[in-house]
């Protein structure tokens, strides 16, 4: 068939109908039967999702291959973004509320004794990502296919998500995410869009006929990367983005001979070994592992994205020299870095251009995104591993350097350890700095809130900030209103629309009418029993994962984020504990009764974090059974935080705890998802908070602590976190029982750990000189709290000046500034 028999083909093809309960039922039967490959009388709750999902699944096909005909047929500039995480969560409710169809196929359902709010928690969590970064790459597309713009996701299909978190005798443990033992209903599996990827080897030197000397990288060992594509719908927009994800497969599948030489045991080995690739998503979103299989994923992906990128374009172009007109390509983060040097390889290597011309073409097509500035977490590899592993990628590192010092000497002549600072090679400690390489191949480089970019600038790069000024930028992060606002708080969304309209779902700026209705007195009403309806779903899952009683009455009081020393759970634990204190000794006559719950998962590998999950535990334990507190405090951690939990635990928050110390985080979305669903927040001037903060104005906020400043010049100038201890009582009698035993008899000296990083570790993150401001800070979110109305009040103004804390703010920046896409009709 030529191409425009089949452009008639697919627009006859038989179309999934949605528009009808009755067409609805009709093919859910049909699917049921035959793709789902059951009898519809004797189907199970999973029966039905599957059958929905692929119903779905069906719309989203025709949406997808309509929007890529008309990115193909308009020659459209595309941004293809790389991104080792991908934290989609469940996809079933968010499809229905994109297509518009979620309350008839509810009464489908219904018609057929089925309940969606049942069938959807069959769905597994897509949990391919650690924690922000990879939620950000899930609101990000979200945006892009809501808003048209020619977007195009790739990451990796690992086998294994993050992990599930148990808690064991008040322990993290970790139990593998299964996620794909029903199949993944979403994908299409792809077995015809398939690279190869090389890895180790060596490099050979020849002269060519014209004298030039020729690389060549040899004896290779392979891999084959095989597509994976997951649709993502935008909202109402007949828009689909795809997000295809590579699975590692044997070459030796594709190599019939090798199983015929004999050696059958030996080829299935060697198999497995090349599958180990896309076998698992590292759970460590901060501390560094120099393991090579983890350096072997990130070039397998961003090979096999950078070869099908340069397909694609091919298809249309004869010539790579216009590569940077039609592509650009965003780096989340440095994971994907090898892109830098794995581009210049294709280009001389495979399409005989020369360096500089290859140079001149990759610094045009990618763009870096920094995600963090703590040290520990930016990544380099050993010169030694890479030269074993990728050689020729080590090859063009070095000659990228050579290019670049020529320049850095340029710009800063005779100063010799700017030139060693800059450098793309840790010479001392014999590594590639992947940072480096990735702000010197790129467009442009940007923070992820005003704070950090500042931060950036000033700090990490600065020297590039000075050679470059123009390179570096802001774009601060945001999040998708359809899942984390439409989805996840229906009542809300609903109560929104009614007052001013449906506008919001795809212009966040909108919400800005809502406010004058916060001194709508029957507004406020409704707006605090839809708040009080989501605390008591909250209180469900508390006591379903936990066993403790929380009521709906108490303030709900919420932390849930990765563990990290930097996000300060345990200044969250010293304030429990004076309350506490306060409660138990008769200090607590007006204080207004508490549930402070605690949610996230700690690195396998990180002891501290753990530490401080048991001993959040062993709190809850002693305050939550002590009688004589009467009810008026609890604890509670709840296990396995995730995507689905946020979407519960969000809606049903009052405060939100957002209290890393200043210059630490380098944005924060979850500070933002809280403030969307009306509630307050209690937090640093740290990252977006900061941004929030100006939005929502100082009376509607609560901040404490020093600034990143002051944060600054106290690491600069000697800090004595031991002063707080012996100055303040409160402080003192807390972190005395942490190290005394008082919530752990039975193995007193558990937390001793914890005082000493305090006292005599040098309190790396400041909670001593913070902890006082965080404690009357609290005390001034009780007397708010304690006025219903005026709570209420503030909590509506937050939702109304949240409009710019969508991602659809975020992308269309993005698009702008750096990009430079357009939506395509
Ligand atoms: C780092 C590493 C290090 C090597 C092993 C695997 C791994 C995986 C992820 C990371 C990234 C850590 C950076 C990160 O997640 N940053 C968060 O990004 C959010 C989105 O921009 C932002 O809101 C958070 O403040 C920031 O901590």
């Amino acid at each position: 068939m030529d191409q425009t028999a089949n452009q008639a083909a697919a627009a006859t093809a038989p179309a999934i109908d949605l528009s009808s309960v009755e067409a609805i039922k009709d093919q859910l039967r049909s699917f049921m039967v035959h793709s789902v490959g059951v009898d519809p009388d004797f189907a199970s709750q999973r029966d039905w999702l599957y059958a929905l999902a692929q119903l779905v699944r069906g719309r989203l096909s025709e949406e997808y291959l309509a929007t890529a005909r008309a990115q193909y047929d308009a020659d459209a500039r595309r941004v293809y973004y790389l991104s080792m995480e991908y934290l989609t969560g469940r996809s079933l409710l968010k499809h229905l509320y994109d297509l518009g169809v979620h309350d008839r196929v509810a009464e489908a359902l219904k018609d057929m004794g089925q309940s969606l709010e049942a069938i959807q928690e069959f769905e597994y969590d897509a949990a391919l990502g650690n924690g922000g970064l990879g939620r950000l790459a899930a609101c990000y597309l979200d945006s892009m296919a809501t808003h048209g713009y020619p977007g195009f996701g790739y990451g990796i299909r690992y086998e294994f998500g993050m992990f599930t978190q148990r808690v064991e005798g008040g322990q993290q443990v970790e139990h593998p995410e299964t996620w794909l033992r029903y199949g993944n209903p979403w994908e299409f599996e792809r077995p015809n869009v398939i690279y190869p990827v090389r890895f180790r080897g060596r490099l050979t030197h020849f002269k060519n006929e014209t004298g030039e000397t020729v690389t060549q990288w040899v004896d290779t060992t392979d891999v084959i990367a095989m597509a994976y594509d997951v649709p993502v719908p935008g909202y109402g927009s007949g828009k689909v983005v795809k997000l295809r994800l590579w699975s590692a497969r044997a070459t030796r599948d594709f190599d019939l001979r090798y199983f015929n030489e004999g050696n059958y045991i030996d080829a299935v080995k060697d198999k497995t070994i090349s599958e180990n690739l896309s076998k698992v998503l590292y759970p460590m979103d901060t501390t560094l592992m120099g393991q090579e299989l983890r350096l072997m994923q990130e070039y397998f992906f961003v090979s096999a994205s950078l070869q099908d990128i340069i397909a694609r374009h091919h298809r249309k172009h004869a010539s790579l020299d216009t590569l940077p007109e039609k592509v650009t390509i965003q780096l989340n983060d440095t994971h994907p870095s090898l892109a830098v040097p794995e581009l210049m390889r294709l280009l001389i290597d495979h399409y005989d251009y020369d360096f500089q011309k290859a140079w001149d073409l990759t610094r045009e097509v990618f763009n870096y995104t920094n995600h963090t500035l703590l040290p520990e977490a930016l990544e380099t590899w050993p010169i030694a591993m890479l030269e074993a592993v990728l050689p020729r990628h080590l090859d063009l590192i070095y000659k990228i350097n050579f290019d670049f010092l020529q320049q850095v000497k340029y710009a800063f002549p005779g100063q010799p350890d700017v030139l060693s600072r800059m450098s793309l090679i840790d010479d001392a400690g014999r590594r590639v700095r992947m940072a480096h390489l990735c702000v010197v191949g790129s467009r442009r480089v940007n923070g992820v809130a005003a704070l950090h970019t500042d931060l950036m600038r000033a700090h990490v790069f600065a020297d590039f900030n000075r050679m470059e000024p123009d390179k570096f930028v802001n774009v601060t992060n945001g999040v998708t209103q359809r899942r984390w606002l439409l989805q996840a708080n229906r009542p809300l969304a609903d109560l929104i629309t009614e007052a001013i309209g449906e506008g919001w779902k795809t212009d966040l700026s909108r919400l800005k009418d809502l406010e004058p209705l916060a001194d709508d007195s029957a507004f406020r009403e409704r707006f605090a029993a839809i708040k009080r309806a989501n605390k008591q779903r909250f209180a469900g899952m508390v006591r379903d994962r936990t066993g403790f009683e929380i009521a709906p009455d108490m303030m709900f009081d919420t932390q849930i984020k990765r563990m990290h020393e930097y996000k300060r759970q345990l200044l969250n634990v010293l304030h429990v504990i004076t309350l506490y204190n306060d409660l138990r000794n008769g200090r607590g006559g007006d204080r207004i009764p508490r549930a402070v719950t605690f949610g996230g998962k700690a690195a396998p590998g990180y002891f501290m974090a753990k530490l401080i999950i048991r001993l959040i535990n062993d709190v809850a334990m002693v305050i939550n059974h002590d009688r004589s507190i009467r009810d008026r405090l609890k604890v509670a951690f709840v296990p396995n935080y995730n995507v689905s939990a946020a979407e519960i635990i969000i809606p049903g928050t009052d405060l939100s705890e957002q209290i890393s110390t200043a210059g630490t985080e380098a944005s924060g979305t979850g500070n933002m998802k809280f403030a969307l669903n009306g509630a307050l927040t209690i937090g640093t001037l740290d990252g977006a908070n900061i941004e929030i903060k100006n939005a929502v104005g100082d009376d509607n906020i609560f901040i404490f602590g020093k600034t990143a400043d002051e944060v600054g010049d106290m690491r600069a100038g000697g800090y004595h976190p031991r002063e707080y201890y012996d100055t303040n009582e409160a402080l003192r009698n807390a972190v005395d029982m942490i190290a005394g035993g008082f919530f752990n008899a039975d193995d007193p000296d558990r937390y001793l750990p914890i005082r000493d990083t305090l006292l005599s570790g040098g309190d790396h993150f400041f909670l001593m000189a913070d902890y006082q401001s965080y404690i009357e800070t609290q005390a001034q979110v009780e007397a708010v709290y304690a006025d219903q109305d005026a709570w209420m009040r503030k909590a509506i103004v937050n939702v109304a000046n949240m409009g710019g804390f969508s991602s659809d703010r975020s992308i269309h920046s993005y698009a702008k500034d750096i990009w430079r896409v357009q939506p395509v009709a």
